[in-house]
C-alpha cells in the first residue's frame, strides 16, 4: 500500500503493540557527559540502532525536583523502540525550577540535533518535550518558548504558572488522581483548562496513582505518550483510534478530556 506519510516508521499499530513492553525496534544508547554541553546536565539517549528506516523524531525528557534521569528512564527504552530518538537528561541542579528546566529541555534538543553523535539519525524538524513534575512544569515552558515543537507532554506537572493560553504545541496532560505534590486541582486541571481550545490538547488523569507514578513502568503512561508522540511528532494518523474517540475511563483511567477530531 501507499506510503502516504513519509514520517511513519514501524508496523501498523494496534492496542497491545501501544501497550507492549517495548515496540518493534531494537534500541542502543549512548551517554552524554554533562562535562561536554552546556545548558543542562548530560544525559542518556536512546535510539533505534537500524538505520534503514531513515531519520526519526525526537523527544527530550526533563526529571522533576530532586530527581535524576534515573526517575525517568523507563521512558528512554520504552518509546525508542516504536521509533523515537529520546533523550533523557540530568538538570545543571537538581533544584532548579521549572523555567530553568524548560530551557534546559530547549538546549538538549539542540544539543541531540546539531552535536550529538546520533543527529543524522534524528529529523530536526520534527520533535518534543516531556518531563516529569517541574520537569512537566519545564516541559510547558519549552513549548510556550519554542512553537514549533510539535508535541509536549507534562507527567504529574508541577508549575506555579497556571495559564498557558500562548501554547501552540499539541499538549497531552497527564494527571494522578491521587497526587498531593501537585494536585490535579491545583496543576494539571488548570494547566489544561488554560491552554488554547483551539489547540489539540488533552487531559489524562490516571487512577489510582499518585505525583511519582511518572517514575515507574507504566502502561497507561506509555501507550498514550506513545499515541501522542506518533500522532504528533510523525503526523501518523494511525496511531488517532487510541485517541479519538476519547479513550473511556477505566481502572486505570480517572478521567480523559480532549478536543476530537485533532485539527492539526
Ligand atoms: O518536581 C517536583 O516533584 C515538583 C514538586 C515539588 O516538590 O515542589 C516543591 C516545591
Ligand atoms: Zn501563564
Amino acid at each position: 500500500q501507499a506510503a502516504a506519510n513519509p514520517y511513519e516508521r514501524g508496523p501498523a499499530p494496534s492496542n497491545s503493540s501501544i501497550e507492549a513492553s517495548r515496540g518493534s525496534y531494537a534500541t542502543s544508547q549512548t551517554t552524554v557527559s554533562s562535562l561536554g554541553v552546556s545548558g543542562f546536565g548530560g544525559g542518556t539517549i536512546y535510539y533505534p540502532t537500524s538505520t534503514a528506516d531513515g531519520t526519526f523524531g525526537a523527544v527530550v525528557i526533563s526529571p522533576g525536583f530532586t530527581a535524576y534521569q534515573s526517575s525517568i528512564a523507563w521512558l528512554g527504552p520504552r518509546l525508542a523502540s516504536q521509533g523515537f530518538v529520546v533523550f533523557t537528561i540530568d538538570t545543571n541542579t537538581t533544584v532548579d525550577q521549572p523555567d530553568s528546566r524548560g530551557r534546559q529541555l530547549l538546549s538538549a534538543l539542540d544539543y541531540l540535533t546539531q552535536q550529538s553523535s546520533v543527529r543524522s539519525r534524528v529529523d530536526s524538524s520534527r520533535l518534543g518535550v516531556m518531563g516529569h513534575s517541574m520537569g512537566g512544569g519545564g516541559t510547558l515552558e519549552a513549548a510556550k518558548s519554542r512553537p514549533s515543537l510539535q508535541a509536549a507532554i507534562p507527567l504529574t506537572g508541577w508549575n506555579t504558572d497556571k495559564t498557558w493560553p500562548e501554547v501552540k504545541t499539541p499538549t497531552l496532560i497527564v494527571g494522578s488522581d491521587g497526587d498531593t505534590v501537585a494536585p490535579v486541582a491545583s496543576h494539571s486541571v488548570p494547566f489544561y483548562n488554560s491552554l488554547p481550545s483551539s489547540l489539540d490538547k488533552a487531559y489524562l488523569e490516571l487512577r489510582g496513582a499518585t505525583h511519582f507514578t511518572p517514575n515507574s513502568s507504566n502502561t497507561t503512561i506509555a501507550k498514550y505518550s506513545i499515541s501522542w508522540l506518533k500522532r504528533f511528532i510523525d503526523n501518523d494518523t494511525r496511531y488517532e483510534q487510541f485517541l479519538c474517540p476519547l479513550p473511556s475511563t477505566s481502572l486505570t483511567i480517572a478521567a480523559y478530556r480532549g478536543n476530537c477530531p485533532h485539527t492539526s
